[in-house]
């Protein structure tokens, strides 16, 4: 499946939000944990930027996504702030209270959150949180532990473990930006959270 995908806009208001229309998937998850990385590496190209200092994305970046052929996005990607890096966790909270929260709320074509974690350190209780919000508010998830490159075959094997047992009963996904492990994968999760009527 040949992947077409564009930058549509960046919202750091709520007023900036895209009318609700195709399904959407958010990727959430700490500052330099790889979002912005997921994304690209999902799309096939450099879409969305990538940087060494943690907090760069500090807006709702929007993506259309489309199968190539089709006329019309078939889905957006989300691209959220990331939180829990002290350096700038004053100016990501005041970020998250004014248009984040609201985001994960009440955006009724949120289709799925993805809920990414290093997968080279231990479980965080900041990322205990997210999930426990996203599971409080009934919206869909999937846990992607990133960087999965960096282990070898047992190191992930036990980190999965412990992810798994930290945050259990949600689904997982070993995922590498650097080398695409776990891509078909994480896509396979992504069209089935699709509703009926979004055939992908
Ligand atoms: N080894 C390895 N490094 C990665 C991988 N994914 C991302 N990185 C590196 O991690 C750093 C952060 O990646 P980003 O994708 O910018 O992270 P982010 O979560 O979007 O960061 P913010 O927007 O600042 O919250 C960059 O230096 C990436 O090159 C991966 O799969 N493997
Ligand atoms: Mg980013």
């Amino acid at each position: 499946m040949r992947i077409l995908a564009r930058f549509m806009l960046s919202a750091s208001d709520l007023t900036h939000f895209p009318p609700p229309s195709v399904p959407e998937i958010a990727f959430l998850g700490r500052s330099n944990v790889g979002k912005s990385s997921v994304i690209n590496a999902l799309v096939g190209k450099k879409l969305a930027r990538t940087s060494n200092t943690p907090g760069r994305t500090r807006s709702i970046n929007f993506y259309e996504v489309r199968r190539a052929g089709q006329p019309r996005p078939e889905l957006l990607f989300t691209d959220l702030p990331g939180y829990g890096y002290a350096k700038v966790s004053r100016e990501i909270s005041d970020d998250w209270a004014r248009f984040v929260d609201p985001y994960l709320h009440q955006r009724s074509s949120l289709a799925l959150c993805l809920a990414l974690v290093d997968s080279n350190i231990a479980p965080q209780e900041s990322d205990g949180q997210l999930l426990q919000f996203l599971a409080s508010k009934g919206r869909p998830h999937v846990i992607v532990a990133t960087k999965c490159d960096r282990l070898s075959g047992n190191q992930l094997r036990q980190a999965m473990n412990t992810l798994g047992q930290a945050f259990a009963g949600v689904p997982m996904v070993a995922f590498s930006a650097r080398t695409g492990a776990g891509k078909e994968e994480l896509w396979h999760q992504i069209l089935a959270s699709l509703p009926q009527s979004a055939a992908f």
